[in-house]
């Protein structure tokens, strides 16, 4: 089935998320699109879907290898009216959304890494990409949502520099996967958890990513910037921050930074 605006439409009609699609061909980036929309007043649950991007964003201005043909890059309009403080909801929301999907395939191998990668058998599948318009007076104005998931992409034709982090959902069941459905569920999935986040609060989300993520317990290095902060994982708190112990046993929170577990 091929994958384009009009098969994706055809699957996503009368659906929260997936209500107003947008696709591309090509984009520079779908969540810059998305935010462009946003500010020009879409409704919550509008999605922009690209076959590739030339300028796919991770964070801190870093780059999202986005080939045609193969994967899913796709940006989310959400509107939640949170305080801002509680964005970082969404983006572990969104982990669990793809890490429940992804398990659909891959039973017991997919594990969520603080705050925003899917990891398969340890290798990066999916990254979470989660930009905000907000202000004091208003609170959160939308959040959109950028998801980027290998799903066919070759093991060759990852760039050398993550070549051995990085995998696909192919390379690890051994088939083609249909973007498609794997779209429409990812969606479904995003539907059904974010409904529930905003009627009920964030705890099961927190515990259903405690559940994937493999980090409690762990000994981790956490950096941003050049500042690193190290410890032993000992969960997430009701924001959303990481919380480590150091070695003097000091408890703190970590709001930002690349996670790495060092021993374990
Ligand atoms: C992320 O950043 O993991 C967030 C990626 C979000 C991408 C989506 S695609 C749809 C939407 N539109 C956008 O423009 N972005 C979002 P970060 O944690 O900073 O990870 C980036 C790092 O992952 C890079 O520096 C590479 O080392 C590695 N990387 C780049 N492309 C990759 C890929 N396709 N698969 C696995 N790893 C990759």
């Amino acid at each position: 089935m091929e994958f384009n605006e009009r098969t994706l439409a055809d699957r996503l009609s009368e659906k929260r998320i997936g209500n107003y699609i947008q696709f591309f061909e090509e984009v520079e980036s779908t969540n810059d699109v998305a935010f462009r929309l946003a500010e020009s007043g879409v409704p919550e649950g509008t999605v922009v879907i690209a076959d590739c991007q030339t300028k796919g964003k991770g964070r801190l201005k870093r780059q999202w290898q986005s080939p045609p043909g193969c994967n899913i890059y796709t940006s989310i309009v959400l509107r939640p009216a949170i305080d801002p403080v509680y964005a970082p909801h969404i983006t572990l929301m969104t982990g669990v959304a793809v890490a429940d999907l992804l398990s659909g395939y891959c039973p017991e191998n997919v594990t969520l890494k603080w705050p925003n990668d899917v990891h398969i058998r340890g290798k990066k599948v999916c990254g979470v990409l989660t930009e905000m318009s907000a202000s004091t007076a208003k609170g959160v104005d939308f959040i959109i949502v950028g998801i980027g998931i290998n799903v066919n992409m070759g093991r060759v034709d990852f760039e050398e520099s993550f070549r051995d982090t990085a995998t696909s959902l192919k390379e690890e069941v051994g088939r083609e996967i249909s973007r498609l459905d794997l779209t429409v569920k990812l969606f479904d999935n995003l539907e059904y958890l974010y409904t529930r986040l905003l009627a009920e609060g964030f705890g099961f989300v927190k515990d259903m990513w405690l559940r994937y993520s493999d980090m409690v317990g762990r000994h981790i290095q956490v950096v941003f910037n050049d500042y690193v902060q190290a410890g032993e994982v000992l969960g997430i708190d009701d924001f959303g921050a990481l919380i480590i112990a150091d070695e003097n046993d000091v408890i703190r929170r970590v709001m930002a930074g690349d996670a790495s577990i060092v021993k374990g």
